[in-house]
């Protein structure tokens, strides 16, 4: 095989914010690192992450702390999140945040100068840290800036197909260039998964073309276990209109800016709809944490604001039953909020209020469906965004259970259970990328120098190279779109057992399609062959949601059960779906105990729930 070699100590596999703090902090305990990315340097999924930073730095409420924090997040994820993935998250974003503002990020202001941070979804306090709605982008721009410094080497647009192995032990990986199809070896002593999502298994995503499961697949075929991949998050407001824009994101920093979401007949359904876990839990609740940032006693939290999973059923719900708007969603809109916010706000200007605070979402509506947000209300519906489910990780290092094989970000699991709260994705990545970053570093400044075998390397490229040699055969875009139709269609938000049924027979006709998958022409700019190699990894976590779908036989979180409408804690409540690849390459799943919380965080969670501790916990 014709190849390039390159060796580092420490190889990240993704350029996003979790690949760049990882890499970041390799490079800062003095091992040689280099950062793969798929796309160009700065081009990640982390941008979609517009409305901010969730971290508990009570600079809006000076009773926000980790310990809410950490009960918030556990109760978002509904209990079956690896807690102490989410007490390291919540004691350490507020340190993570403050770093990068000391890297240079540049945040909103409160009045006297600190960090400001506004309300999400299913946090108890105003806590995320923003700039406008392009937190995401700063956090990027951030890294990059302070990466760019430490010598790590950078080799962009390289995707990597396959992790190779030495004796059980990750050796390295085999990428191609994405411009000239040239294959490069990859060596190194350890190896850090960051490579994003899976949107792109379905139709509807605010995820890009990267987002291909490349993370999951990559862990799954070296040996690595799987866990929670029943837990899809649709973010509950995606453009729908025009359809070419269908998915891209609308923040939910609208609706913690005061955005209200109504149906077809004005009606702000949210209202008819609170789960008991967010009824206000005593009358100081009712009376105080409920209340909106403003301070105002009759300002509430808005029922908008609740777990995105339970938004985005409620709206799939409105439009089902014939009260969504004139494309198949629902109305978001400011207007109501600007009306009660200048009754109280001496001059204040609808127009500049919003196009500072929501600069982006002016800019997207107003470019892409010729609409201004500051007068009338935008469309919106569920789009696929983010996965909770992931490479199954050590909590205090990131190492899967691969020797040498780390991951973090979206492409890791755990911290976030059954759903995901907006802006704990930003802190998670900071959090745990940097623990990964530091653990990889110290297991390969233990160990010597790796060897690759070559005869992996070769038979992953000849097998990469494969849809050269058929004569004629499947178009692989074909294959892609209709797995993603069938994503959408059949294990979607609502899911049934006959459906899912389905589903995995269609994967098998899938798998023997892409398997039959033809492309023309040469390996230079060739997206037809990228798209034939990006079906397996597609492939492989689409089979892995639907099987973990069809074992958990109940609704929690993000996985909604038609035929299981109410949660069964009894037997779900306490555990998490496995799923691993058998000698024969067949996927096996099984589901196992979460391991018992400790006495202190069962305290913290106690005293955000009125006292009694959640069943699941019990
Ligand atoms: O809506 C948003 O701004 C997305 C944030 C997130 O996914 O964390």
């Amino acid at each position: 095989m014709d190849h390039q070699t390159h060796e580092h100590d420490v190889i990240v596999i993704g350029a996003g914010g979790a690949g760049l703090r990882a890499a970041i902090e390799a490079s800062a305990a003095g091992v040689s690192v280099g950062l793969v990315c798929k796309s160009l340097l700065g081009k990640a999924h982390t941008v979609m992450a517009e409305g901010g930073i969730a971290a508990a730095l009570a600079n809006v409420d000076d009773r926000d702390n980790w310990k809410v924090h950490f009960a918030d997040t556990m109760r978002g994820g509904q209990y079956v999140n690896n807690w102490r993935m989410a007490q390291l998250h919540a004691q350490e974003a507020p340190a993570r945040v403050n770093e990068l503002e000391a890297w240079g990020a540049v945040f909103d202001r409160t009045p006297d100068g600190r960090i400001l941070q506004r309300n999400f979804g299913g946090h108890k306090y105003p806590r995320l840290a923003h700039v406008g709605d392009r937190t995401g982008l700063e956090l990027i721009r951030t890294l990059q800036d302070h990466g760019i410094h430490k010598g790590i080497a950078v080799y962009m647009e390289r995707t990597v197909v396959r992790l190779l192995l030495d004796a059980g032990r990750v050796t390295g990986a085999l990428a191609y260039d994405r411009e000239r199809g040239r294959f490069t070896v990859f060596k190194a002593k350890a190896v850090i998964l960051a490579c994003g999502g899976v949107g792109k298994a379905y139709k509807i995503t605010s995820n890009s073309w990267e987002c291909t499961g490349d993370g999951h697949t990559l862990a799954y075929d070296a040996g690595a276990e799987l866990i929670d991949m029943e837990f899809v998050q649709f973010h509950p407001t995606g453009m729908i209109w025009p359809p070419s824009v269908r998915g891209i994101l609308v923040t939910e920093g609208v609706r913690g800016e005061g955005g209200v979401l109504r149906n077809k007949d004005g009606h702000r359904f949210m209202f008819g709809d609170i789960p008991d876990s967010y009824k206000p839990q005593t009358a100081a609740d009712e009376e105080e944490g409920f209340r909106y940032v403003l301070g105002d006693k009759e300002a509430r939290r808005p029922p908008e604001l609740l777990t995105r999973d339970h938004v985005a059923r409620c709206i799939v719900r409105e439009a089902r039953e014939g009260r969504g708007s004139p494309h198949g969603g629902v109305f978001l809109e400011l207007q109501t909020f600007a009306e009660w916010f200048g009754r109280r706000v001496k001059g204040f200007k609808a127009e500049l209020h919003w196009k500072k605070k929501l600069p982006s979402m002016h800019h997207q509506f107003k470019e892409l469906g010729g609409l201004d947000i500051t007068k009338e209300p935008m469309e919106v519906g569920p789009t696929t965004h983010y996965m909770m489910g992931g490479v199954r990780v050590d909590s205090d290092t990131q190492m899967s259970r691969v020797p040498g094989l780390f991951a973090c970000g979206e492409c890791a699991a755990g911290i976030n259970g059954a759903n995901r709260l907006g802006g704990n994705s930003l802190s998670d990545l900071l959090v745990l990328g940097k623990l990964a970053g530091e653990h990889a570093a110290r297991y390969a400044k233990d160990r010597p120098a790796a060897g690759v075998p070559a005869d992996q390397a070769e038979a992953a490229a000849r097998r990469a190279l494969e849809p050269f040699d058929r004569p004629a055969g499947e178009n692989p875009f074909q294959v892609m779109f209709d797995l993603q139709d069938m994503m959408q269609d059949l294990v979607g938000i609502v899911r049934k057992e006959d459906e899912m049924v389905r589903a995995l027979d269609g994967l098998e006709k899938l798998k023997a399609r892409a398997a039959a998958c033809h492309v023309a022409g040469n390996r230079e700019y060739n997206p037809g062959w990228h798209t034939a190699l990006d079906l397996h990894n597609l492939l492989t976590v689409s089979e892995g949601i639907t099987r973990a779908a069809l074992v958990r036989k109940e609704s929690r979180g993000a996985q909604f059960r038609d035929d299981y409408p109410a949660k069964n804690t009894k037997e779900f409540g306490r555990v998490n779906t496995v799923v691993w690849r058998g000698p024969d390459g067949s996927m096996h799943i099984r589901l196992e105990p979460i391991p018992p919380m400790p006495d202190e965080l069962k305290d913290a969670i106690r005293a955000e729930a009125g006292g009694t501790l959640p069943e699941e916990l019990r």
